[in-house]
């Protein structure tokens, strides 16, 4: 039997997800991205989850879009098949906080997933490029759009055009990712952070993940506004009054994730 091309798994009130094609340097393939859209869903839907964690091994975090599977495709295999957007943005529509934990390679489209997380953690062994233009292709899974706003046009524009590769700490410079942390110490990082972020009332990460979200989509007016929202909407919580409670009583909050 062919083994699963994504492992899952629950810490606590964090949902793991482990990107499981090793001989392959995890290359998102179909197979893949249908299987990590299906178990970010799950986690998402699942009241006990309250963060996730994409990871991949030590070597590859993934090593981009499987070359193997799209050197034969013509342009009606990918406009009719809906390639990228069918079953690869499905990170985005996921409300509960996503951490990539990312040790080795993170190339073309495996950084553009990494990208699209909401924290990265990297290992000291992180290795992230746009590599596509060696193919005569370009980043078009968010890359040429997201890089941009993560890093500034004048690096993305040296990433996409060079392919070239930045090593973790020059990744951290640049604000491409959240933390480094020693390639040993990359799994237990990324689960205490997500359990941190986890033991948090629910429907306050989702309302800062929408707010910060929105800093990307709309002017800073129309953004400062929808927080103003957010911030409002949070004083009909229940568990924001007993974050609130909590802390004058000098106790430690018990949240109901309402
Ligand atoms: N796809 C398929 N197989 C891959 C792969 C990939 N991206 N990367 C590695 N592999 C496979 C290798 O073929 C090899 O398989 P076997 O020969 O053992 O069968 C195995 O993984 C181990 O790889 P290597 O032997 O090459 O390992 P090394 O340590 O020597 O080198 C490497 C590691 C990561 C430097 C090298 O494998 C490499 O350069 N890989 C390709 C990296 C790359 O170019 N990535 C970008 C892929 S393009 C689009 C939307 C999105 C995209 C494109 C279009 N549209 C909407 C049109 C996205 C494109 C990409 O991501």
């Amino acid at each position: 039997m062919q083994e699963s091309p994504v492992l899952v798994e629950t810490s606590g009130r964090v949902g793991i997800i482990t990107l499981n094609r090793p001989e392959q340097l995890n290359a998102l393939n179909d197979a893949l991205m249908d299987a990590l859209g299906n178990a970010l869903l799950a986690f998402d839907a699942d009241p006990a989850i309250g963060a996730i964690v994409i990871t991949g091994n030590d070597k590859a975090f993934a090593a981009g879009a499987d070359i193997a599977a799209m050197a034969d495709w013509d342009y009606m295999d990918v406009y009719q098949g809906d390639f990228i957007t069918r079953n690869w943005e499905t990170v985005r529509r996921v409300r509960k906080p996503v951490i990539a934990a990312v040790a080795g390679f993170a190339l073309g489209g495996g950084c553009e997933l990494a990208l699209s997380c909401d924290i990265v953690i990297a290992a000291d062994s992180a290795r992230f490029a746009l590599p596509e233009v060696k193919l005569a292709m370009l980043p078009g899974a968010g890359g040429t759009q997201r890089l941009p706003r993560a890093i500034g046009k004048a690096k993305a524009m040296d990433m996409c055009l060079s392919a070239r590769t930045l090593d973790a700490t020059e990744a951290d410079r640049y604000g491409l990712v959240s933390r480094v942390v020693p390639a040993e110490a990359l799994r237990k990082e990324a689960l205490n952070l997500a359990a941190v972020i986890a033991g948090y009332s629910l429907p306050a990460l989702m309302a800062i993940k929408e707010s910060v979200n929105r800093a990307y989509e709309s002017s800073l007016a129309e953004g400062i506004g929808f927080e103003r929202r957010q911030m409002h909407a949070r004083f009909a919580s229940a568990d924001a009054h007993e974050g609130m409670q909590a802390f004058l009583e000098k106790r430690k909050p018990v949240f109901q994730h309402r």
